[in-house]
């Protein structure tokens, strides 16, 4: 098989890159492990940045999103047994959109089949060869049989598991990692949500934080320790322990339960990968870095990634210029560099330790009362939560 641009992953990045360069006139084919209902159900991200729903827009795949996604102008910071809010437009002119990733899936998915894009589900990239050729190929197994994808460049999208980033020369790459002591249990609930915003939640026992899907479907995360297996957390565990990480002082606020039809644990880790391009292959999204998910920003910095790309590949394509697929690398790391430490902050600014309410508790306490005080302290957040339009 030949293409120009061989992907590799229809996550967000993958099948929005393929779709914007499907836009610019140029081909490409990209290459799925997976079958397509499991890329259509996995849960993930729920909040989309400005400048990102509007990109999703202006290229056609945000009709239904703009239908069924809630447009959300803030957030509720809970801590202390108070509630505090951060107006978006107030302090940014900016909002965020509320909508689930495994939705963006579905919608890119559906756009890239009827503009005649060429997904193979179950198509197992296994080695990436000759990049520092301008040749470069993949192999993969589709339906048992062993392949190989010729093209001009490969985009890995591969997310944190790929064939990607092991590819790239160890002594051309170096990486950068912190691995938090805890994990993210994330539940699904058939039960409309308890609030219209989301609410991070700093509290003695660990954070907590209320997201949502539909009018009807909740998503919310508590903070667990690291090697937290699921089976010990009996829904009425979850529910009992939400409650209490949410309560509000005076107890005029009620967390709603239902059904949990979805329960995993996530580790947490800040992890970078530069450069992110070596010769003729390029990583995009989760495959070049991570972030843990209390910034909102993994998805974001996927779907930012590969606008880059697709920008850059059309002006090589185009003219036969290669300077901004040359410049890939640095203008997109700045962007992942300021998230890896919005995300951080985040993190560190809402988690808390188990054994109580020691140094790190009181200078948590401290700067969120700052952000509640401080007109200045609480537009950084909403900066970058909502997403930095230019870096
Ligand atoms: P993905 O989505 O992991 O897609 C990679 C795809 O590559 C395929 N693949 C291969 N295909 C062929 N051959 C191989 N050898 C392959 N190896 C892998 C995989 O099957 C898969 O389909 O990466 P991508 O596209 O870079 O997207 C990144 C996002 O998925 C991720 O950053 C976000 O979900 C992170 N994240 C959040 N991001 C936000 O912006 N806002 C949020 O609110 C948010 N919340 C979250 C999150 C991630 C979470 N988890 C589960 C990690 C909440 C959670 C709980
Ligand atoms: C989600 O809705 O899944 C979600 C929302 C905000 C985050 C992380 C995840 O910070």
């Amino acid at each position: 098989m030949r293409t120009p641009i061989g992907i590799i992953g229809a996550g967000p990045a993958g099948l929005f890159l393929s779709h914007l360069l499907h836009r610019q006139g140029i081909d490409s084919v990209i290459l799925e492990r997976r079958d397509r209902s499991y890329c259509e159900r996995r849960q993930r991200a729920g909040v989309v940045e400005h400048g990102v729903a509007e990109a999703l827009r202006a290229s056609g795949v945000g009709a239904r999103m703009d239908r069924e996604g809630f447009v959300h102008n803030g957030i509720e910071l809970r801590f202390d047994g108070q509630a505090h809010r951060i107006d978006f437009p107030d302090l940014t002119g900016r909002n965020v959109m509320i909508y689930a990733q495994t939705e963006i899936v579905k919608d890119l998915i559906a756009q890239r089949i009827a503009d005649g894009g060429q997904i193979l589900f179950e198509a197992e990239a296994t080695a990436i060869e000759d990049i520092e050729t301008d040749h470069p190929r993949v192999r993969f197994t589709h339906a048992g049989r062993e392949d190989i994808l010729e093209c001009a460049y490969v985009v890995a999208c591969d997310g944190f598991h790929g064939v990607g980033r092991s590819s790239l020369p160890a002594d051309v790459i170096q990486t950068f990692e912190k691995v938090y002591p805890f994990s993210w249990l994330g539940i699904l609930a058939d039960v409309a949500p308890s609030c219209d915003e989301l609410i991070y939640a700093h509290s003695e026992r660990g954070f907590a934080l209320h997201s949502m899907r539909s009018e009807s479907v909740s998503r919310l995360y508590l903070q667990v320790p690291t090697g937290t297996d699921p089976k010990d957390w009996s829904d009425a565990r979850i529910w009992a322990e939400l409650s209490a990480r949410f309560r509000l002082r005076g107890g005029d606020w009620e967390l709603q339960q239902g059904p949990i039809t979805d329960t995993s644990v996530t580790p947490m880790r800040s992890f970078v990968t530069e450069p992110m391009r070596h010769g003729r292959l390029f990583l995009a999204g989760d495959a070049a870095h991570i972030v843990p998910p209390t910034g909102a920003k993994g998805l974001n910095l996927a779907m930012h990634d590969v606008m880059l790309l697709a920008e850059a590949l059309a002006a090589w394509r185009a003219t036969g210029d290669t300077k901004l697929l040359d410049d890939y690398s640095a203008t997109a790391l700045r962007r992942v560099w300021r998230a890896e430490h919005f995300s951080y902050w985040m993190t560190s600014l809402l988690h808390t330790d188990p054994d109580g309410t020691g140094f790190d508790y009181r200078l948590q306490l401290s700067y969120l009362e700052h952000i509640a005080a401080s007109q200045a302290a609480a537009a950084q957040l909403a900066e970058n939560y909502t997403g930095i339009p230019q870096i």
